[in-house]
């Protein structure tokens, strides 16, 4: 079988892409992950240690990417690794300047350097966000064709390595692929993010912290059909095409943690009361965009994807997983992150 390098494939959405290439057993992965604190070796547990090579290591570091791409003759690199969370890059963007941008301008370099040698089939299928889009008017939606309009340093740091893989397209040749999708959800996700931050903060009696008003709407898709469609823009997608990747799930922010609470009130009952009682208005986060909605057409007339999970099964997998999974997110909260407001600053 041929190898793939997997970047960022102990994160979220990048181990349960690992796992969908091992179900799938048509290339074998190869992942690189600097295990930063969002990634997770525990997140590739499930998945039979044969089934994948794992080395620790830094996008950043060309050496160590040039000497992969030698040693596996790479026919594809899926780049997941970033620094993903907006509240962290009102923090702090250095990390986000230098893993999303310089990150990706180092694997594209070593990528199309390697091309010219190897003379090989590869594909570039770099993974990034609708939120390079910005902030959108009721009634419409990000196509394809939407002029970039980032908000936050983590959505311009995403616009920016875009803009490098197109220019490494155009300008190199090199065979790249973008993909820009909507919200994720789904095992697995780091609890800095709103729905595991809610789901587990109710399963610890602690307070529900809604931004602003609540009523910013995101575009929610689980994890997984995310990962299915990637690897479908892989097989089938037009070399230096961009595709949107959404679910068609616009829901507000106080709409989803009223469905957490809802659905814990059905599965972990309190007594005489509901998990509503948590839930706390808090102050807004900083440059925060409204709405998000994606037009998926063309991956759909395109390639014939469609998501598999529709909200309500999803959200309840989800929350499921988290209960059944507290070891996981128990860990975390000891050793990393005790879900305690971030990116207040400004
Ligand atoms: P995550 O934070 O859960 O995982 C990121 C992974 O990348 C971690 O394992 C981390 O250790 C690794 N990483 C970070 N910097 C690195 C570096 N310099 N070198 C090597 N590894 C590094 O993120 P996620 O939610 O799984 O997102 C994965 C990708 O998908 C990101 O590029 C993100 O922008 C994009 N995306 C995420 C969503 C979402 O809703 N989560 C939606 C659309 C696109
Ligand atoms: O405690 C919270 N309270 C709250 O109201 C948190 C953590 C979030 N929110 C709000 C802010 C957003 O409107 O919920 C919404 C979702 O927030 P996040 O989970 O932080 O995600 P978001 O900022 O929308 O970005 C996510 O989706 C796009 C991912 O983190 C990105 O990596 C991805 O590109």
């Amino acid at each position: 079988m041929k190898n793939v390098l997997v970047t960022g494939g102990c994160g979220f959405i990048g181990s349960n892409f690992v796992k969908l290439l091992v179900n799938n057993n048509e290339v074998f992965p190869v992942v690189l992950d600097k295990l930063t604190y969002a990634g997770n070796l525990n997140n590739l547990d499930h998945i039979d240690k044969n089934e994948y090579i794992f080395s620790e290591g830094d996008i950043c570091d060309k050496a160590l990417i040039d000497s992969l791409f030698k040693k596996y003759k790479f026919i594809a690199v899926f780049h997941f690794a970033a620094e993903s969370h907006v509240d962290r890059s009102i923090d702090g963007p250095e990390e986000f300047i230098t893993s999303n941008i310089v990150g990706t301008y180092n694997l594209l370099e070593v990528s199309r350097r390697y091309i010219r040698e190897i003379k090989q089939d590869f594909k570039f299928v770099h993974v990034s966000t609708d939120e390079v889009y910005g902030d959108l008017e009721d009634g419409a939606f990000f196509k394809e064709t939407t002029p970039y309009n980032p908000s936050s340093p983590y959505s311009a740091s995403k616009a920016s390595s875009d803009h490098l893989v197109r220019a490494w397209g155009k300008t190199f040749g090199l065979p790249i692929l973008i993909t820009n999708c909507s919200n994720n959800y789904g095992p697995f996700q780091f609890p800095e993010k709103l729905i595991p931050l809610m789901i587990i903060n109710c399963l610890n009696n602690k307070p529900l912290p809604v931004y602003g008003d609540g009523k910013n709407v995101r575009d929610w898709l689980y994890v997984m059909d995310h990962c299915i469609a990637i690897y479908k823009v892989y097989k089938n997608g037009k070399i230096q095409d961009t595709y949107n990747i959404g679910g068609n799930n616009e829901i507000k922010n106080i709409d989803i943690v009223n469905i957490i609470c809802e659905t814990l009130d059905e599965l972990k009952p309190l007594k005489n009361k509901t998990y509503k009682n948590l839930i706390t208005y808090v102050k807004d986060r900083p440059g925060h965009d409204l709405r998000y909605a994606i037009d998926s057409t063309k991956i759909k007339e395109k390639l014939g994807w469609t998501p598999l999970e529709s909200f309500e099964s999803g959200i309840r997998k989800t929350i499921n997983w988290y209960i059944d999974n507290e070891t996981w997110w128990r860990e975390i909260q000891e050793k990393k992150y005790a879900q305690n407001r971030l990116g207040e600053s400004v």
